[in-house]
């Protein structure tokens, strides 16, 4: 069996990248600005009474618009507590908090959703509820916004969120406006695993990983078309090496090929 560990150094909590939008009626405000108004972290300028406003700071959905959000140099793990934290321009007029509610789904595919419960009257499990304090985001004791925690789902990580403006589903103060989401437990490792002796891998940046295998020998690895782009002993059952030099794209790590059967091509 073979473990490898994917480790990349220069990840960062916020998310990274936008692969799925649908606009709902009244949408338009932002969308110049996407996808990086909704990446990275949250406007540093947003206080409750002065919320994040600007069309380079905030996307809005629309009604039952979605927009979907993906973490790729790391994943949202379920450690203790809250887990991750969706930031809205939610306002303290002093008299109460002006709301804009979304819906918040998870998946680890971006296939398979799962949906936190919510409640309509309370608005716990939706996002657009507290306001953004301006404080560290990836702290839920001082950050403000939504938390939301892996645990009450089951799931032990995430890669994928979801957002839905909640329509009419909810009786609040209008169409959600997307900030960002920080994670508050993540990892930057990538974990892939087999039994069989060959595994690939189609994520180009880690800069370092860690094999972990019960059989030393001699790791190889080969790119999509048959060409070698690393070789490694393997002479402890735990070993970390460096990435740096391997191509981007679908990598095939085999290891002591001699116990892979042969492949003879006709011509
Ligand atoms: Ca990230
Ligand atoms: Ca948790
Ligand atoms: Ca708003
Ligand atoms: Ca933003």
């Amino acid at each position: 069996m073979i473990t490898l560990i994917l480790l990349c150094m220069l990840a960062d909590p916020w998310a990274d990248a936008s692969p799925a939008v649908e606009y709902g009626p009244g949408a338009g405000y932002g969308q110049a600005y996407y996808p990086e108004n909704i990446l990275g972290p949250p406007d540093p300028a947003a206080t409750p009474e002065s919320p994040s406003f600007g069309e380079n700071n905030l996307l809005t959905l629309g009604t039952d618009g979605w927009v979907v959000l993906e973490f790729t140099d790391n994943s949202i793990i379920n450690e203790d507590g809250a887990d991750f934290t969706v930031f809205e321009n939610v306002m303290d007029t002093g008299s109460g908090y002006f709301q804009e509610c979304a819906f918040v789904e998870v998946s680890q595919d971006g296939q398979y959703w799962i949906q936190f419960p919510w409640d309509a009257t309370t608005l716990e499990g939706l996002a657009g509820v507290m306001p953004t304090t301006g404080e560290d985001p990836t702290n839920p004791a001082v950050s403000g916004g939504d938390q939301f925690d892996l645990e009450d789902l089951g799931l032990d990580w995430v890669r994928f969120v979801k957002l839905t403006d909640c329509g009419d589903a909810v009786s609040d103060g209008g169409l959600f406006d997307l900030d960002a989401i920080a994670s508050v437990n993540w990892s930057t490792g990538i974990e892939k695993s087999t039994t069989a002796t060959c595994l690939s891998v189609a994520s180009p940046f880690f800069s370092s990983f860690t094999v972990k295998t019960e059989d030393t020998g001699t790791l190889s690895c080969y790119t999509i078309d048959g060409r070698i782009a690393g070789r490694w002993l393997i002479d402890e059952q735990s070993a970390t090496l460096n990435a740096s030099s391997l191509p981007p794209g679908v990598l095939f790590f085999v290891l002591n090929e001699s116990s892979f059967p042969a492949v003879k091509l006709l011509d």
